[in-house]
């Protein structure tokens, strides 16, 4: 775009990234033919990059993707092949201008089909140590529950975690909920969540992406998370969003996820405006770049083509990603 050198070298932060989405079609063919894996022919008979493509620019909604998304990390086997993911990840990401990454990553996906935890978690961690070695980036891993999952399961896998030292030595900065959101409100991980709280763990929640406001509310009033992620549906709740502009509770907006999963048409109808003027504080993230095919600078440029922002606007958006990070201050204070 236009304005494409300038918005890659804002300082960026990017809190909403699912590792696993970031499996581009070239590493999980790859990766299938290394590891031996027959991919389902139903839906993968797709075996090719460009019909993968085609077939990813296609999801009807947030189901429709997760399916994919779960299929196609069934070809992740190895701590190196996690390693691989993370680090193709953070070169990408380093190359749009990303400073500081904080990624989800989906431990039940993985537990479910006999991969150990641990070996997730130590393929991240390699990857997280090179990029911060080879380009200074640093990065913060957060455990996501699938909320489609129940609630004994989660427990299971905080326990786990737990357990291993994972929270306390930080390798693990902090506890998420994604997968699909209808019908599986946050309320049902209250005690996980409460568990977390008391532990000094970090804490957020997908809320308000296909779900309305309530699941935002909810995931807050208790939950208690520190963030929401997603939480286009804000707008529809005024009190809410003047409370969260009060608190500085920062909102991880992922643009093109929201258009490419149906949850609005046009970027143009993201309530951004409304969110500068209010003051509600707000990140701009790629979500699953590779299944969306955009990543975190092509959301960058097609909020600025929709909405035509200020250099005050950009300033505010940049600070209020930083400020709301959870590095600690001194790697605050560099970035600001
Ligand atoms: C996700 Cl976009 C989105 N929403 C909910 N759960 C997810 N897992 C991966 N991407
Ligand atoms: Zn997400």
């Amino acid at each position: 775009c236009k304005h494409h050198q300038f918005l890659k070298d804002i300082p960026k932060c990017e809190h909403h990234l699912h590792i696993e989405g970031s499996l581009s079609p070239s590493l999980l063919f790859r990766l299938a033919e290394t590891n031996k894996i027959t991919l389902p022919t139903d839906d993968l008979s797709v075996a090719s990059i460009s019909a993968l493509e085609s077939r990813y620019d296609r999801f009807e909604d947030l189901n429709d993707f997760l399916h994919y998304y779960y299929i196609g990390m069934s070809v992740l086997i190895t701590a190196s092949d996690f390693e691989s993911l993370a680090y193709e990840y953070f070169s990408r990401a380093h190359q749009d201008g990303v400073y500081h990454a904080e990624i989800f990553f989906d431990p039940q996906a993985h537990t479910s089909r006999g991969i150990p935890y641990d070996l997730v978690v130590s393929g991240i961690s390699a990857a997280q140590r090179r990029a911060e070695e080879d380009y200074g980036l640093t990065s913060k891993l957060i455990l996501c529950f699938l909320r489609h999952l129940s609630a004994s399961e989660a427990d299971a896998t905080y326990e786990n975690a737990v357990a291993l030292g994972h929270f306390s030595s930080g390798m693990v900065a902090g506890i998420g909920l994604d997968s699909s959101e209808v019908g599986f409100p946050p309320e049902i991980f209250r005690e996980v969540f409460h568990k977390a709280e008391v532990a000094g763990i970090r804490r957020t929640a997908h809320a308000g992406e296909e779900g309305d406001s309530t699941y935002i509310s909810r995931a807050l009033d208790i939950c208690k998370t520190e963030r929401i992620d997603h939480g286009i549906r804000l707008v529809d709740d005024g009190d809410l969003l003047k409370r969260m502009a009060q608190q500085k509770t920062l909102v991880t907006v992922c643009p093109l996820s929201n258009v490419r999963l149906n949850c609005v048409k046009n970027i143009s109808e993201l309530p951004l405006r409304r969110f500068l003027d209010e003051g509600v504080r707000f990140s701009i993230n790629s979500d699953d770049p590779a299944y969306f095919g955009s990543y975190i600078l092509d959301n960058y440029c097609a909020v600025q083509k929709a909405f035509r922002l200020t250099l005050k606007d950009w300033r505010y958006i940049a600070e209020g990603a930083i400020e709301g990070s959870w590095c600690d201050e001194d790697r605050k204070n560099v970035l600001l």
